[in-house]
């Protein structure tokens, strides 16, 4: 007896053959991917929203260049992400759906405020940091129109981080006030952008069968490790320090040793509790409705045009 479609798919997986859209996959395998991918995508398009809120207050025209290019660029990841999905036969109005109900998620770290300018440089250092530590290994994963998606995806966010982190060391270097508002930034993003790799290992549901299937190549606690260490040395140069009291050098491992993360924190955030949740859902629904009109008039002249065929 010949061995069954779904040994065979794990066999391709094992030996680095990328799923194809056309291709036979397991059923769950197909919905893991579309959760994760339109969650994704959303985050990246709530994502536009924290650092919007400074494009028409940013310091210089070099400043506000700069931060409206990474801001189209996060838009423009939500449209390759979104198209990615559809490969697996979900259409966009069914995740603009799933996002404005409230059924699919988006990062937790988009429900936090801005609250000072230092909080661009933070979202490019930190966030961008972590969403690259995260994604980098994402162009490797089995699907292939993820994968592909993402290699375009993380030459931007390469630009996003090191913005930031100039951005930063800029502050760093200026009067006691843009020092103290870059300080004040870190120390308000540091917990959230660990919290953003998810939960701890023991407590991520999908995690085993994701990494089975190479979804993931790391675990969720394993890319919060690399972050940790890189952010740890990278802070040296800006002469800032982590909120973090725990935070130690380990010989033995040769990691740093870190703080515990309040996970509560991060349930609630989930649970739609977080500081911006309702402002951030209402934002994302108030301009689905305002562009109704958009949605008409461009069916309609679709429908014009069909018919003089
Ligand atoms: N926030 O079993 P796991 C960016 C949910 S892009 C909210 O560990 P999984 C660019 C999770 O969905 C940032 N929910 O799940 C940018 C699941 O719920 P579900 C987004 C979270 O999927 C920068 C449940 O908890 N990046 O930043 C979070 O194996 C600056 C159990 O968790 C991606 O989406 C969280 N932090 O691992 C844009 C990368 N963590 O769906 C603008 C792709 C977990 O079962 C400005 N995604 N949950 O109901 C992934 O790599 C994975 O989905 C993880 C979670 C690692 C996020």
């Amino acid at each position: 007896m010949g061995i069954n479609l779904e040994e065979q798919f794990q066999q391709k997986i094992d030996q680095e053959i990328k799923i194809e859209p056309k291709d036979w996959m397991p059923q769950k395998y197909r919905h893991t991917l579309i959760r994760q991918i339109s969650q994704h995508a959303h985050s990246e398009v709530v994502g536009m929203l924290p650092e919007g809120n400074w494009i028409s207050r940013a310091p210089s025209l070099k400043r506000k260049a700069i931060l409206l290019a990474k801001i189209q660029d996060e838009a423009g990841h939500g449209l390759y992400l979104y198209s990615a999905a559809e490969t697996l036969g979900i259409s966009r109005d069914e995740m603009y759906e799933q996002l404005h109900s409230g059924k699919a998620k988006y990062s937790s770290i988009f429900n936090y405020p801005t609250l000072t300018w230092a909080d661009m440089g933070a979202i490019g250092w930190l966030v961008d940091g972590a969403a690259i530590l995260n994604q980098v290994p994402l162009c490797r994963t089995s699907y292939g129109p993820y994968a592909r998606a993402m290699i375009r995806v993380c030459k931007e966010e390469s630009f996003h981080q090191r913005q930031g982190f100039e951005s930063l060391l800029v502050l760093s270097k200026g009067t006691e006030d843009q020092k103290r508002m870059c300080q004040e930034a870190i120390n308000r993003w540091w917990w959230p952008c660990l919290m953003m790799f998810g939960p701890p290992d023991d407590q991520s549901p999908n995690t085993i069968q994701s990494m089975q299937w190479k979804i993931k190549r790391f675990s969720n606690d394993e890319l919060r490790q690399k972050f940790v260490n890189m952010i740890a040395e990278q802070i040296k140069i800006l002469g800032m320090t982590l909120p973090d009291p725990d935070l130690e050098w380990n010989e033995e491992t040769m990691q740093y040793d870190f703080g515990k993360i309040n996970w509560e924190e991060l349930k609630q955030v989930i649970q739609g509790n977080g500081p911006c949740n309702k402002e951030r859902m209402d934002a994302r629904r108030k301009a689905w409705n305002d562009g109704e009109w958009v949605r008409d008039a461009a069916s309609a002249y679709a429908a014009k045009h069909s018919k003089q065929l």
